[in-house]
């Protein structure tokens, strides 16, 4: 039979379904996605920010974020834009509508977009204290302590950036070396951010002590954080240098548990009940 005659009998709704071309009917836009509307900024130049880390569009990303930096900050370009685009992502993960590949492009797309701003927000000349960074061993995740290290850097501190994946001891021989006014961990997994009280141990049974310990990351909670001495839980990566300048100041890991909204000079609903 010619393919034209086959082709006006053919069953093609029957085809694509049997090939899984057709699965659960028409996609749905990410944009759609009711999940991601929560999260998604409506305003532009945030919209568009979000939207190619989104699809993990490398190039719309750096695009968007060069066009933005010309009418907002490099902190609302990465707060408000790009960071709302990683947390659409996140949703997407955890309902199964993302995979691993889609959140390794659009944490490809983020970390490029991240680098534009960052030449942007600069790096201050005076250099008031250092501030060593690592994200805990077995973790890959590093765009938290990236954006960590460079608010620290644009705010005047020396930002000793160890890494991912950081055995315990290379950060304990850091904090000997470089003998940090604050050091700062990032761990985004449950099986990972357990290195943080090992370290805090660490570092006492040796009699270091570090002024304030700041974690943060996806899986770790204020509770855990205060389970050990030394910890505070960091909420955003930008108010790194506002813990580190009071840790310069004198304050220790107890006063900022207890000051923490008072030191970042803002409401954070994580510490509600300590405003
Ligand atoms: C991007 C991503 C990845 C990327 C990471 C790329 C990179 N270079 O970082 C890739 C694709 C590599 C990845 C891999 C995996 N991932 Co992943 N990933 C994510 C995702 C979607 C987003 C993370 C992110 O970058 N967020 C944006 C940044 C900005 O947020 P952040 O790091 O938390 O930092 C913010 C704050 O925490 C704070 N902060 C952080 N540190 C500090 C420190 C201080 C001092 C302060 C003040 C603030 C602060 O500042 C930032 C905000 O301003 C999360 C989902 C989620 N809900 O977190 C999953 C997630 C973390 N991944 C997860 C998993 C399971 C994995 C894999 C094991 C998956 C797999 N099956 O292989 C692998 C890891 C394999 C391995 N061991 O090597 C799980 C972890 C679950 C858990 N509870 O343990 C999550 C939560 C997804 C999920 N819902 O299941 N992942």
């Amino acid at each position: 039979m010619a393919f034209s005659e086959w082709a006006k009998k053919a069953d093609f709704d029957m085809m694509f379904k049997r090939y899984n071309v057709i699965i659960e009917g028409p996609a749905i836009k990410p944009e759609d996605d009711p999940d991601v509307k929560k999260v998604l900024p409506k305003d532009e130049p945030f919209k568009s920010l979000a939207m190619a880390v989104i699809f993990g569009d490398t190039e719309k990303a750096v695009q968007a974020t060069k066009s933005a930096l010309d009418m907002v900050s490099p902190l609302d370009v990465i707060e408000k834009g790009l960071a709302k685009g990683m947390d659409a992502v996140s949703a997407l993960y955890a309902k199964g509508a993302y995979f691993l590949p889609d959140i390794m492009l659009s944490a490809d797309a983020m970390t490029a977009a991240m680098a534009v701003a960052e030449q942007k927000l600069g790096r201050a000349r005076e250099k008031k204290g250092t501030v060593v960074s690592f994200v805990a061993e077995g973790d890959p995740h590093d765009i938290g302590k990236n954006l960590v290290v460079m608010f620290l850097k644009a705010n005047g501190f020396e930002a000793v950036d160890l890494g991912r994946d950081v055995p315990d001891k290379e950060v304990i021989e850091a904090v000997k070396k470089y003998k940090p006014v604050m050091l700062t961990g990032t761990a985004l997994m449950t099986t990972t951010m357990t290195a943080f009280p090992r370290v805090a141990k660490a570092l006492q049974e040796q009699g270091i002590s570090v002024p304030v310990f700041g974690c943060g990351g996806g899986a770790v909670k204020r509770d855990f954080v205060e389970s050990y001495d030394m910890g505070v839980y960091g909420v955003k990566a930008f108010h790194a240098p506002k813990l580190a300048e009071a840790a310069l100041a004198g304050k220790s890991w107890k006063d900022l548990r207890k000051e923490y909204p008072k030191v970042v000079g803002e409401f954070v609903a994580e510490y509600a009940d300590r405003m």
